[in-house]
């Protein structure tokens, strides 16, 4: 939009004035932020307004993107960026005297998410808008986010993260109109109407109000605006007599109270199903209310209706889809259930089996008893379907939805789509080869890849103005709205004053996260120092305690023999990363780390040759802060695990060099850069399933045979590392006891000569810019917006929005 810097200076101050009650200088950070937030709500409604009419008019496709999950961080400069406003608002900021950073900060992160899988559905949101698709997102309004991790005493603690605090969520709406109830529990039985049609009685069913918040997302400078809707839980009116103590109110509100903070379990059973039924539930109500006012017929529904289950949670969507047309709709079964399979696709995120969802049957029906007889009918139409069409029986059973005592999510969600994917090429590889096979023989049409993406305006433009300011300045500015003009950077790898101009913007960065480090854990840091970063969830898959590892030998090492430190560049091993509060393990490993930090930076004797940092409540917005100012990206996790990653294509895209074993999306980014611009070690997924085919490995005889390893597991346990001797046990007893789960010791000694090559790299300035350069150049190939057309044009079958 056109707006200049005085217009948006009247415009901000009559808010101010209006809604705060305040002056410029007067006013708190939080109340200019809040006045600024409505300020820019004013510029975007219309819009809004004007694209719902459109759909409708028009009678446009839409995909709903049903999600548990959804991690958008801070929203101010993205919407300030995509209406094309945020550098007349910052110029404007700067006349004020204000400062525009501190007030951006006073935005609480939007942390709906765990981590990746959340952050992706957020950056799918911003892709659909960008990309001129109508696609809308449907989730929960959880009150409490992820959890705000402090460090005490080395140890996690988890604090409830009331993001609403005190201003609440300034982009939202309620939308009253489109109200719905859910109904949970009680009893069901069939019986005979007078049109022939077997009804469903519900007696003694929770009847619960889900209230929509939505909230609008904006597209790239195109004026284009979606919507994120999120569920809100109320007690209707006529119930009110139900619930009169407290406890009987929470334990309804608890249903949006938060966020699982753990995305590899299904932890809380119960009230999770409650969570995941009542958005999808509540979604798909109000998308066949909103399809109906097209006057079509519902068996045309595919034809203007897509709905994405992203990941399990939201899989009972075929079942509840089907009984709304059965039982609401006075569908035909048939006629249902081609619809419900064309309207449906599903990805999957992980191949870990303790994430792939499935629900004790008892518990299933006691929760959702219609849904449940709904399941079976699915389940026994599919047996036949299979045995009719010769499939073994072994596969049969393999395969359906009820067996062994528990409904299986991923199966409702294969069996009622049309479409599974995985999130990178080796993903979806090995989901059909091996976690879906069976899968596969039955549908291979229905199989298709999709690597994840990221949203790049955030993590340039946003996340890293200098660096943008260096690529406008090398290339021209052509790149901020066709990302794929980046390639031409190709051209400057070797040139000596553009590596001296983007090596400069490093340092930069790394100058503010190094403060930033200080003022946090008074921790000095020199920037002549490489920054090495592995920011992500704790999980042993992605073994963190590798990095670990290796910090001990080079510790031991520069104690052993100073003369190491001589030819040595200082470094700086940083890590962000929050546990699942449960998860033990996990937890043992961030207060290792925090102890052997204590340990390594009060050691005069190696001359702050090493630091190790664990910078506490690790979230989008900090990875904002630590992304563009790291040297190396570890990427670290055991081959075959990490289903694609998605910080591996950020630190990619502002210039860090990965260090990373064949997994997930490393792989194609290795392609990406070609071999000479990453740094890869240790197993490929083929020597990891060999040894799972096999049952031949074993950590003790490594442990034995290698005197630097032994040395380092000894570590956790001989007192080198103070504090830490419950941990430390747990830890040794995991590697060498319960024989190293994901083969770190096999992996130890090619990541020792991977850091060796890369340090080395590092040395030579020419060749690490040359390196650093071509990941930025190559970057584009990971854009989201890319990924979102794939999804858009092969799986939804969406068309964009014609510009008048
Ligand atoms: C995850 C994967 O672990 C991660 O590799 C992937 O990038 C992300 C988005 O597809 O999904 N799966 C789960 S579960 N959580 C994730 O972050």
């Amino acid at each position: 939009m056109k707006l200049t810097t005085k217009q948006f200076i009247s415009d901000f101050e009559q808010t101010l004035h209006r809604e705060e009650m305040t002056t410029f200088d007067t006013a708190t950070n939080s109340e200019l932020f809040v006045a600024l937030a409505k300020t820019v709500r004013g510029y975007y409604t219309p819009q809004w307004i004007e694209r719902n009419k459109e759909l409708t008019q028009n009678k446009e496709k839409i995909a709903y993107y049903f999600s548990i999950e959804f991690l958008p961080g801070r929203m101010l400069e993205t919407n300030l960026l995509n209406l094309g406003i945020l550098d007349t608002v910052k110029k404007a900021f700067s006349k004020l005297g204000l400062n525009f950073e501190d007030v951006k900060n006073a935005e609480h992160d939007m942390a709906l998410g765990n981590g990746g899988l959340g952050r992706l559905a957020a950056a799918f949101m911003d892709s659909l808008a960008t990309t001129d698709y109508p696609g809308f997102g449907n989730g929960l309004r959880y009150k409490y986010g992820l959890f705000k991790q402090r460090i005490i005493n080395g140890y996690q603690v988890e604090l409830p993260d009331s993001w609403f605090g005190s201003i609440g969520n300034v982009w939202e709406t309620r939308k009253d109109h489109d109200i719905v109830n859910v109904r949970l529990f009680g009893d069901v039985y069939l019986e005979k109407a007078e049109d022939g049609h077997l009804r469903p009685v519900y007696r003694n069913a929770q009847v619960l109000r889900a209230v929509p918040y939505d909230v609008p997302q904006l597209g790239y400078n195109n004026g284009n605006v979606n919507n994120l809707r999120l569920w809100d839980v109320e007690i209707p009116e006529e119930d009110e007599l139900n619930y009169r103590s407290l406890a009987d109110l929470r334990r309804v509100q608890d249903i949006t109270a938060i966020l699982y903070p753990d995305d590899s379990t299904d932890d809380g059973k119960k009230l999770r199903l409650m969570q995941e039924y009542f958005m999808t539930s509540a979604g798909l109500q109000t998308i066949i209310k909103t399809y109906l006012k097209l006057g079509m017929p519902l068996e045309r529904i595919h034809e203007k209706v897509a709905v994405h289950i992203n990941d399990t949670h939201p899989a009972v969507a075929p079942a509840e889809f089907m009984r709304l047309l059965v039982d609401d709709y006075d569908m035909e079964w048939e006629d249902a259930w081609n619809v419900t399979v064309k309207v449906m696709s599903y990805t999957n995120h992980t191949i870990l089996s303790e994430a792939l969802e499935k629900w004790n049957e008892g518990l299933f029906r006691y929760v959702l008893p219609r849904v449940y007889q709904i399941i079976q009918e699915i389940d026994r139409r599919f047996v036949e379907e299979q045995v009719a069409q010769g499939t073994p029986s072994e596969v049969i059973e393999r395969t359906r939805i009820i067996k062994d005592g528990n409904v299986h999510m991923a199966h409702l969600a294969i069996i009622g789509g049309h479409s599974v994917n995985g999130v990178a090429k080796l993903h979806t590889e090995l989901l059909k080869a091996d976690t879906l096979h069976d899968f596969y023989t039955i549908s291979p049409e229905k199989f298709n890849n999709k690597t994840n993406g990221i949203v790049h305006r955030r993590w340039t433009q946003i996340a890293a103005p200098e660096l943008s300011a260096a690529i406008d300045k090398t290339i021209g500015k052509g790149w901020r709205s066709d990302i794929h003009k980046l390639r031409a950077l190709d051209e400057y790898v070797d040139d000596k004053a553009v590596q001296e101009r983007f090596a400069e913007v490093k340092t930069d960065a790394k100058k503010r996260l190094a403060r930033y480090i200080y003022d946090t854990t008074g921790v000095q840091v020199s920037t002549d120092a490489i920054f090495d970063v592995q920011v992500k969830r704790l999980h042993a898959y992605k073994r963190q305690l590798l990095n670990v590892m290796y910090i001990i030998k080079l510790y031991l090492e520069l104690k052993d023999n100073p003369q190491v430190a001589k030819n040595m560049t200082p470094h700086v091993f940083i890590f962000g990363a929050k546990a699942a509060p449960g998860y033990h393990f996990a937890k043992s490993v961030i207060k290792i780390i925090n102890e052997l930090a204590n340990l390594i930076n009060n050691d005069e004797s190696i001359h702050d040759k090493i630091k190790v940092v664990f910078l506490e409540n690790y979230r989008v917005s900090l990875a904002e802060l630590i992304i563009p100012a790291a040297d190396i990206s570890e990427q670290i996790s055991l081959a075959s695990k990490e289903a694609s990653g998605t910080s591996n294509m950020k630190f990619m895209m502002t210039g860090a060099v990965t260090l990373a074993t064949l997994d997930g999306a490393n792989i194609e980014i290795k392609d990406e850069v070609g071999d000479d611009n990453i740094v890869i070690f240790g197993m490929d997924k083929d020597a990891v399933y060999s040894h799972y085919d096999k049952h031949d490995y074993s950590s003790r005889t490594l442990y034995d045979s290698d005197p630097t390893i032994h040395r380092v597991i000894d570590t956790f346990v001989d007192g080198t590392i103070p504090n830490i001797q419950a941990e430390g046990n747990e830890i040794y007893n995991a590697l060498i006891t319960y024989n190293d789960e994901y083969f770190l010791l096999e992996d130890f000694e090619s990541y020792v000569k991977a850091h060796e090559r890369i340090a080395a790299a590092y040395a030579d300035q020419k060749t690490w810019m040359h390196m650093s350069l071509t990941n930025i150049a190559r970057s584009a190939r990971f854009t989201s917006d890319d990924t979102i057309e794939q999804y858009a044009q092969e799986i939804w079958g969406l068309t964009k929005r014609k510009h008048e």
